[in-house]
């Protein structure tokens, strides 16, 4: 049916599957034009592809019955997603069709692409780097403007930029540091060592930099997880369903109402906060259910980035929650039902705390405020800089870091410059890895470009 090399070409559904007005269809390969030319019939056929133009046509079967009526699209590479010959297809979108479609991409000699690889060959064919890649599913799973803007800045090629500006520098120092290396015979002098140390002093300030952004960064791309903990009947899920603004879970005068935790996204400021209401805590319950409740409640605890502790402030207090094993979340009291007269031993409890009434919305806006300021703390470098890098650039920059304090250590020991370089070897392959390039050529090019060996 086809002289393609299976393999070569991939075809996929591009949008969700479901029903919907259209579907898109991609093929990228080598083979693209080729599964185009073999099922797709136009009028305006015998001018062949015109790059870039939208075709109407239709997607026949193999024996030129008629499929689907579509709109074809070729992208001669490189000037395409992925940087190879690729077509889409835009057809009806239902089940039914797009399968067909699908199955007919497949006959034609393209196959089934895996997940990201279309992402993945942009990537090894240079479209893109290692951390644009990663933004482009940041970009489709952001729930907050805030988070689309840092996943657009990263697309766009900024933490890229702002990683390679660091490996150059590296590349420079490793180049004078391999030019004692070649010609042992000369001691550094003290300016040309203290000068050295500075850059990579200056070096880790700014790799530090970049890590102060790793927990702005987890926040946008996974949400923050808010649990709203409290006694039971100290309304927690009344204050869940007044930030959310509809009524998501039960209400109601009689405590332990809660048994399971609820969760639902809310948009705070560009902030996406996952709210989760929990089973009110308290020692004295014979009830299973409730203190299985409990059980998951506490688990929510151990896991959350901010706790909103939620206190009935018409009552005397009563035993506050036990945050030691989440020592790590930011942590805000609630002097909840402040539409009630407050009982005064809550007038001066130490800490962060703000009185709000489900009831009559009091004291939301300020909550809100605070919410966002305890969120946005350490945030700092991300406001600065835009940029907020995830797990895996994290872990690498700190490698990079470690190696680099080990390169400071060995070059004020004293010891052979060839253990600094491997030091500042090892921080350069980190960084390398972040943007997915790593590369000996750029050393020697900077040898070569820096210092004149006939000299
Ligand atoms: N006056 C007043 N009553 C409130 C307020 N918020 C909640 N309540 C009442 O407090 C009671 C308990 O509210 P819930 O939201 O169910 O409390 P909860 O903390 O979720 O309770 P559990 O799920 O049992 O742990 C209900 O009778 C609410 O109407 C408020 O701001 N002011
Ligand atoms: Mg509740």
């Amino acid at each position: 049916m086809s002289d393609l090399t299976p393999g070569d070409t991939i075809a996929a559904l591009s949008s969700p599957s479901g029903t919907g007005a259209v579907a898109l269809l991609r093929v990228s390969g080598p083979g693209a034009h080729a599964v185009a030319a073999l099922v797709f019939r136009c009028s305006r056929r015998a001018a062949g592809f015109p790059p870039r133009m939208a075709l109407l046509g239709t997607i026949t079967d193999g024996a030129g019955q008629r499929i689907d009526d579509v709109l074809l699209t070729y992208f001669p590479g490189p000037a395409s997603y992925t940087g190879e010959d690729t077509i889409e297809i835009s057809c009806h979108g239902g089940v039914l069709v797009t399968r067909r479609v699908l199955e007919r991409l497949f006959q034609a000699g393209a196959r089934a692409a895996g997940p990201g690889e279309f992402t993945q060959r942009a990537f090894l064919n240079g479209k893109l780097d290692l951390t644009q890649a990663e933004a482009v599913m940041d970009v489709i799973s952001a729930q907050t403007d805030r988070a689309l803007q840092a996943a657009h800045r990263q697309l766009d090629g900024a933490l890229g930029r702002t990683i390679l500006s660091l490996r150059d520098e590296l590349v420079t120092i490793l180049a004078h540091v391999e030019a004692y290396i070649d010609f042992p015979e000369e001691d550094i002098d003290p300016d040309t060592g203290q000068a050295l140390q500075e850059r990579l002093t200056d070096l880790t300030q700014r790799l530090n930099t970049l890590l102060a952004t790793a927990d702005q960064g987890r926040l946008l791309r996974e949400g923050v997880r808010t649990v709203l903990a409290g006694a039971p009947n100290a309304g927690k899920s009344s204050l869940l369903n007044r930030l959310l603004g509809f009524e998501r879970a039960i209400v109601s005068a009689q405590p332990g109402t809660t048994r399971d935790t609820i969760e639902e996204v809310l948009n705070l400021q560009g902030f996406p906060l996952r709210l989760i209401d929990t089973a009110g805590l308290r020692q004295d319950t014979a009830d299973m259910i409730e203190q299985a409740g409990m059980t998951r409640t506490q688990a929510q605890l151990n896991q959350a980035d901010l706790i909103l502790e939620i206190v009935d402030a018409s009552l005397p207090p009563a035993s506050r929650l036990s945050l030691a094993d989440s020592a790590t979340a930011r942590h805000l009291l609630i002097l909840h039902k402040s539409d009630l007269p407050q009982h005064p031993a809550w007038a001066d409890v130490p800490g962060q705390s703000v009185a709000v009434s489900s009831q009559t919305g009091a004291g939301l806006d300020q909550l809100t405020i605070r919410i966002a300021e305890l969120i946005s703390s350490g945030g700092n470098h991300f406001e600065q800089s835009g940029l907020a890098v995830n797990a895996r650039h994290s872990a690498c920059l700190e490698t990079a870091r470690h190696a680099l304090l080990a390169a400071q250590a060995a070059f004020a020991s004293g010891i052979s410059m060839e253990y600094v370089a491997l030091d500042l070897r090892l921080a350069m392959e980190a960084l390398g890895d972040i943007v997915g390039r790593v590369d000996v050529e750029d050393i020697l090019g900077a040898i070569f470009s820096q210092f004149c060996i006939g000299k």
